[in-house]
């Protein structure tokens, strides 16, 4: 599976605890006009597991990322990445603070992105990110990883922490929408995928709302002449 890219788009959350409705999501999401991807999130690969990420990824074109949020020592959070990636994630979702060499070892298998989290979205995730992410993201830039997570509920936080990262990195900003992040503003700070989950899938025309969504990351970029 090709791996995620930098331009702009929209990463659809899948966290509905049924595959049938994901794959009903991701069916939709591949007739969409725009750019788009899906991400697996716990909810849904608690259903089947290993198998339940080989189901969406062979089910659908999109490029799927597996948001297991892996935070534990490097044998293990490899033995969780490689089961997603062999199933055919594009990329796996690692956490950031449990350091450097968890990152390097996922990282070191070459079977597709890591992803790191950087700062959280949700109100708690100011409680103890604050005064970590600067560091955080200094880490993730010089390991190199292929992108980051930052906040669409704080995009001046995209704008501050995205100085710590490569060109290349790519950034993927969770928050909008349910959690109150307004679309396109993440973008508009920086970022280059935005993470939309029940905005989308728990909406009467999830359609609509997708393609809603990425024309307003794309005029968001326009007007704010981000490269
Ligand atoms: O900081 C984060 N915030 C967040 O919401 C990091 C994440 N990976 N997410 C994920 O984004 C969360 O697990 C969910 O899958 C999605 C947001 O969904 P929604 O709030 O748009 O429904």
């Amino acid at each position: 599976m090709s791996r995620l890219t930098k331009g702009i788009g929209v990463m659809v959350a899948l966290d509905m605890p049924d595959i049938e409705s994901a794959l009903h999501i991701c069916d939709i999401i591949e007739h969409a006009t725009g750019k788009f991807c899906v991400k697996v999130g716990r909810p849904l690969e608690m259903v089947g597991g290993e198998s339940t990420i080989r189901e969406i990824c062979e089910s659908t074109r999109l490029p799927v990322i597996y948001d297991g949020k892996i935070a534990d020592v490097p044998h293990v959070a490899t033995a969780i990445a490689r089961a997603a990636l062999g199933a055919g994630a594009a990329g796996v979702i690692v956490h950031g603070f449990c350091g450097s060499d968890v990152l390097r070892a996922a990282m070191e298998l070459s079977m597709g992105d890591v992803i790191c989290v950087v700062e959280m979205s949700h109100p708690g995730g100011q409680e103890f990110y604050g005064g970590a992410s600067e560091e955080l993201a200094k880490m993730a830039g010089e390991l190199d990883v292929d992108g980051v997570v930052l906040p669409a509920t704080h995009p001046e936080r995209i704008r501050t922490l995205s100085n710590h990262l490569p060109e290349h990195t790519y950034i993927i900003s969770p928050g909008v929408g349910a959690q109150g992040g307004t679309a396109g503003m993440a973008i508009a700070n920086g970022a280059h995928w935005e993470v939309v989950g029940r905005a989308i899938t728990l909406s009467d025309d999830p359609l609509s709302s997708a393609e809603g969504h990425y024309k307003a990351c794309i005029a968001a970029h326009r007007n704010a002449g981000v490269p």
